[in-house]
């Protein structure tokens, strides 16, 4: 999931201390961007850089400190590292020397805690191989990707590059926007925005305010009426509209008075498509009796929520 506007995927790079995590951002990068020692502990705050991979291209790469720290100190970098997780699109579990137990186990449920897609990277390869018996346990757990890879002599890259493009989702790539291809420009909107006694004083509510906003992000036309305003408007205008959102509450009343031709979606319809997953959200949808797919998966005419 993008967090963000940023269409530049988020890596997270993560694993004990002196695993050779900033040395591998050096390595796929091709540069020095990340410091480098033989003394555990040398990144300790999480750092975010904008870097280009080879054969994947702008992406924002974040080296954090080891999670096997200790201390007082040393569990507040820890604590840094996890809270990162959240953010990424991709996290890369780097791990060295065929140790795999509790620490990386930790980390995947903490990928799996935020649904961050996760591969599994052996580094310092040209010194320790990955053993069969470690892949066993790996492969006990997770059936992530799991690849071999040298920080120090690059080998593996390809497979590498591979692994990670196969892991970081398309979503990645798309920028957040509620309506994002769905409207183009030009295209006319009409948000149907119900003012009763819930809705708040002077203003309107945020799914409201972000649609409004991104019918203009996107060059396109705002027609906002209250839903008793509707029907008169469609008549006496011709206006025949592209997409047509409103309220949750107001979808009964909606979907009657607006032509079975114009798409109708929701304000949370679009806000969940927007913060995704959208497929499961979708399972959760019940279909008015005369709903029909629109286009593929992305809204329906009517649709209601359960
Ligand atoms: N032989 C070998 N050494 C490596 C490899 N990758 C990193 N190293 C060495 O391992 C040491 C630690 O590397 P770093 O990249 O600083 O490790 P780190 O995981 O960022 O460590 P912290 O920031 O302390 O958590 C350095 O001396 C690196 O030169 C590798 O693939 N092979
Ligand atoms: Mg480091």
């Amino acid at each position: 999931m993008k967090k963000g506007k940023d269409l530049k995927p988020h890596i997270g790079i993560f694993g004990r201390r002196n695993v050779g995590k900033s040395s591998f951002i050096n390595a796929i990068t091709g540069s020095d961007v990340a410091i480098v020692s033989d003394i555990a502990g040398t990144t300790t705050d999480p750092v975010k850089k904008s870097i280009e991979i080879f054969g994947i291209g702008p992406a924002i790469i974040v080296d954090t400190a080891g999670i096997d720290d200790s201390g007082e100190l040393g569990e507040k970098r820890i604590s840094k590292s996890l809270q990162t997780i959240k953010n990424m699109d991709c996290a890369i579990l780097l791990i060295a020397s065929n140790q795999f137990d509790e620490f990386e186990n930790q980390l995947i449920s903490h990928f799996n805690n935020f649904d961050v897609p996760y591969l599994i990277v052996h580094n310092k390869t040209d010194k320790d191989e990955l053993s069969n018996d470690t892949i066993k346990n790996i492969k006990k757990l997770t059936d992530a990707a799991i690849v071999e890879f040298s920080a120090v002599t690059g080998q593996n890259m390809d497979s590498l590059i591979d692994a990670i493009k196969g892991t970081i989702p398309e979503t990645a790539y798309q920028k957040s926007s509620l309506l994002g291809g769905i409207i183009e420009r030009g295209d006319i909107v009409m948000l149907i925005t119900p003012v009763d006694s819930e809705a708040p004083d002077g203003r309107m509510i945020l799914p409201q305010v972000m649609a409004i906003r991104d019918v203009l992000d996107h060059d396109a036309i705002n027609i906002v009426v209250k839903e008793t305003e509707a029907e008169y408007f469609l008549k006496t205008t011709g206006i025949k509209p592209k997409l047509v959102i409103t309220d949750s509450q107001a979808f009964g009343f909606v979907s009657k008075i607006i032509p079975e031709d114009i798409p109708l979606t929701g304000f949370s319809v679009a806000y969940a498509r927007m913060r995704g997953p959208f497929e499961e959200y979708v399972k959760g949808v019940k279909k008015y009796p005369h709903s029909k797919m629109v286009t593929g998966y992305l809204y329906w005419n009517p649709v209601h929520i359960r």
